[in-house]
């Protein structure tokens, strides 16, 4: 169909697969079991869907109700770690969960998933198979996770002021330093600055920029990034991952490492709320983060049956597109490409080139005691301790 697109998809999920490190956890006797499809005959009309914040079309959630008569349950959450910490503990209660893939593939090999039916997926079709084939590397026979959108974390910043805020001082060629140096953070502190709430977020990309590899297991690697975020703490304003949109379209911060899709999304918020602020994605040199939010079925789901349904709806072409014109962030859909509004898809921010999808730090994950190692210094980095 676009040609271009299915090429840009091509490079984006072979860097997915590529990278790929995955450490399995949680419970594994039960994955067998978890596996089996649940056998309810008529489910009540009820679905439980735990997904990120501001990720949905208005009209996403009112049409499948209307059309089913299901009722939707809708609780967000901000970050992976949030999610997986439910997931490990079981019974959430949830029908639908969103993790990122890697996130996901941990739970899928630690049994928390079940198998997708696809006889009850007739929208299939509709993804990317260039997509589906590359996805076929981290869960084989795309069993698992289906893709809702995608984008990666970078620097977002409010152009004009930034710009002020810096004064005779040029952009940096390395953009990361807007929130890495405090060469540049001392002086864009005025104008505030925000980080994700996430170590996962944060660690491969500041690894990066120290010259380590993104998803060390060596704890020293982890203090020579500490040491480097710590220098440029106090230039810190807040970590609040769920209120950058807000906080960049009403001007309250300038720079954020965050997402791309909230920093398309805040520059769209502001012109709707007439605030007008210039706020731009960076497509940096030295690479974002990429991640590919998947749906997935936890494995003790009360209502698969109804969770399949909503999976179905979101991949017909107008829905997904429906998603990616509300949020920004590019979706997995092929057939809905057409309905993407034209600004959109031709957003460099959003769509990457090729080259752009290469250079950006594929998902990735780390051991568990890796993990505790993130947690303990981000822990210590936002206490500035
Ligand atoms: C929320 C987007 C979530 C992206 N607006 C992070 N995976």
């Amino acid at each position: 169909m676009n040609v271009s697109f299915s090429k840009r998809w091509l490079g984006l999920i072979a860097v997915v697969a590529a990278g790929m490190m995955l450490v399995s956890c949680g419970d594994k006797t039960s994955g067998d079991k978890a596996s089996e499809p649940a056998k309810v005959a008529e489910e009540d009309k009820v679905l439980n869907i735990y997904n990120w914040s501001d990720y949905l079309a208005e009209d996403t959630i009112p049409n499948f109700e209307k059309e089913t008569g299901i009722k939707v349950r809708y609780d967000v959450f901000d970050s992976n770690e949030i999610l997986h910490a439910k997931m490990i503990a079981k019974n959430t209660g949830y029908d639908i969960v969103v993790p990122s893939s890697n996130w996901g593939k941990m739970q899928m090999e630690g049994g928390l998933l079940q198998k997708l039916d696809k006889s009850k997926l007739p929208n299939w079709k509709n993804l990317d198979p260039a997509v589906l084939e590359q996805m076929a590397k981290l869960d084989p026979g795309n069993q698992y996770l289906v893709d809702w959108l995608w984008s990666y974390t970078t620097v977002g910043i409010n152009v004009d002021k930034v710009k002020a805020a810096l004064g005779d001082m040029p952009m940096p060629e390395n953009t990361w330093d807007l929130v890495f140096d405090p060469k540049y953070t001392s002086k864009l502190k005025s104008c505030g600055i925000s980080f994700l709430d996430a170590p996962s977020e944060v660690f491969p990309i500041a690894l990066r920029y120290v010259g380590k590899p993104e998803f060390s297991l060596n704890a020293d690697d982890y203090k020579v990034a500490f040491d480097m975020l710590m220098k440029v703490r106090p230039d810190i304003k807040r970590f609040n991952s769920g209120g950058q949109i807000e906080d960049l379209a009403s001007g309250n911060i300038c720079v954020a490492l965050g997402w791309a899709g909230d920093f398309n999304l805040a520059r769209k918020r502001s012109i709707e709320n007439k605030s007008e602020q210039n706020i731009e994605a960076l497509v940096t040199k030295m690479g974002g983060y990429m991640f590919m939010d998947t749906m997935a079925i936890p494995a003790d789901a009360k209502h698969p049956d109804n969770a399949h349904k909503f999976i179905n709806y979101i991949l017909r072409p107008e829905v997904h597109a429906g998603l990616t014109n509300a949020v920004t962030y590019a979706n997995p859909n092929k057939a809905a490409t057409p309905f993407v509004d034209e600004e959109i898809k031709n957003n460099k921010t959003i769509f990457l080139s090729e080259a752009d999808v290469k250079n950006l730090i594929p998902p990735g994950n780390v051991d568990n005691a890796t993990r505790r190692v993130q947690t303990r210094l981000f822990t210590q980095f936002k206490t500035g301790t």
